[in-house]
């Protein structure tokens, strides 16, 4: 069936690639890009590009409007370092884009949305490894009180409206073709390009942080397949525990050695140190394995391989 697509936060780590998957799915002309700034066509595939304001209901609105969008993919979003440095700024992105998306939906002005949460919806008193589906949350952080906050008003819009609102919890996300920005996870990604520029990488998190991380192309995968999923299959409606795999940053500095011998890592932690230990080690997913049949594809080794073999060329 044809249908129209609009992503919010087009150009950022996830929005590029989410762009790219489906424009490759839908077709170029069907997937509106939108971004606060210019992206990068090589990466997000050409296809229409709408600079957009995502706190700004009116020029949504517009824009919906204009190319009679069903599906919205809000990827817009402050994380959960930057947020900490700007937390007004972060909760009125994070929340004020979210409501703008669900009037949209409880309006009928479009069909369906996609809206990411997080591991950071998780704190301190949540148990740590293999944190279940429904449990503690308490999170502590800027971010975390957003996306948490935004998991209850999605799961409300579905229940009170009849909002299609999907979403899952990412794990730190390491990708290749584009880098994050500002996020607790980041050094996942960070340590592949300096192991590969400098044959070194300073860490600012312990080495013995244990974190939930997830290959992008995985991460893509899930995105599509939830949107894809029969409505009453969706049974969780605030987000579904989304996991590939989970590991340390001496983990990772050791299968790095693998490929690049004399590589070393050092250890300078600093504020997100606290972050991370507020979050899970690991999560259970079983609610999205059952619920959509959700199965990651990609380990340590294999994100590894992809990630220095694609940055070097
Ligand atoms: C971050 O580190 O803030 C993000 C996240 C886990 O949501 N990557």
């Amino acid at each position: 069936m044809q249908k129209s697509i609009l992503i919010v936060g087009a150009c950022g780590q996830i929005g590029t690639e989410l762009t790219y998957a489906l424009r490759d799915k839908y077709g170029n002309e069907n997937v509106i890009a939108s971004d606060i700034r210019e992206g990068n066509d090589d990466l997000m595939g050409s296809g229409p590009f709408e600079i957009l304001d995502a706190t700004d209901y009116d020029a949504l609105e517009e824009v919906v409007a204009y190319y009679e969008i069903d599906e919205v993919y809000l990827m817009a979003a402050m994380l959960s370092a930057t947020a900490e440095k700007f937390p007004m700024r972060a909760w009125n992105l994070n929340m004020n884009s979210l409501f703008n998306v669900l009037n949209l939906g409880k309006e009928k002005k479009i069909e369906k949305i996609f809206w990411p949460s997080s591991i950071a919806v998780f704190g301190m008193n949540t148990p740590k490894s293999d944190t279940p589906q429904s449990t503690i949350m308490e999170p502590s952080t800027v971010y975390g009180i957003s996306k948490q906050s935004g998991e209850r008003w999605c799961d409300y819009y579905h229940h009170k409206f009849g909002v299609d609102v999907r979403s899952v919890r990412y794990p730190g996300l390491i990708s290749w073709k584009t880098k994050p920005g500002g996020g607790t996870t980041d050094y996942a990604v960070e340590i592949y390009h300096k192991a590969l520029a400098e044959a070194k990488y300073t860490c600012f998190l312990k080495a013995d942080t244990a974190l939930p991380m997830m290959f992008m192309d995985d991460a893509i995968r899930a995105t599509l397949q939830i949107m894809d999923t029969d409505y009453e299959k969706v049974k969780i409606r605030s987000s579904y525990n989304l996991s590939a795999m989970s590991f340390t940053p001496s983990e990772i500095a050791e299968i790095i050695k693998k490929h690049i011998p004399d590589f070393e890592i050092s250890y300078d932690p600093d504020f997100r140190q606290a972050i991370a230990n507020s979050w899970p080690s690991s999560i259970d997913d079983s609610s999205a394995q059952l619920d959509w049949g959700w199965k990651a594809e990609f380990d340590l080794e294999k994100t590894t391989e992809e990630m220095l073999g694609n940055l070097k060329k």
